[in-house]
């Protein structure tokens, strides 16, 4: 038999009911996602912080060829050298070119620390195109180090 009138109270049930899916199910999407992306952040903070916690292990003090100020402030020219859309190679290659032993170099590291979720040498690999990493490779091969 096909009933001939609806039952308005069992339509509404079933709409609430599909209403209540969607919800749901939108929830959970929006909920994974917001899990993916604070997974990766988190990730990407370790791993920063733990190669800057392994440079600033390495640092032997008596090779240090500048106080600490110096490589806090170069640190931060580095930083403004590189955020945002435009770069300024001629900052980076001109602080770099001042590092004369690798210890200059692990403090630098220190002194950056982490900067929006990544460290001085992620930075570099980030902002750098590959001619300019190479150039960047090529100042500091004298100290034995490289990005
Ligand atoms: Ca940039």
């Amino acid at each position: 038999m096909i009933p001939m009138t609806i039952d308005l109270n069992e339509a509404t049930k079933d709409i609430n009911k599909q209403v209540k899916f969607a919800v749901i199910t939108l929830g959970i999407i929006v909920g994974l996602v917001l899990l993916f992306l604070l997974g990766r952040w988190i990730v990407k903070l370790i791993v920063s912080d733990s190669s800057v916690r392994e440079a600033e292990r390495e640092i032997i003090k008596s090779e240090l060829s500048y106080d600490k100020s110096w490589y806090l402030q170069s640190a931060d020219v580095l930083y403004l050298s590189m955020k945002g859309l435009t770069t300024n190679e001629p900052n980076i290659y001109r602080i770099l070119g001042q590092l004369k032993t690798k210890s200059d170099w692990q403090q630098l590291i220190s002194s950056f620390g982490t900067r929006d979720e990544m460290n001085l040498v992620q930075w570099l690999i980030d902002d750098l195109n590959n001619s300019e990493i190479a150039q960047v490779n090529n100042i500091l091969a004298p100290i034995g180090v490289s990005i």
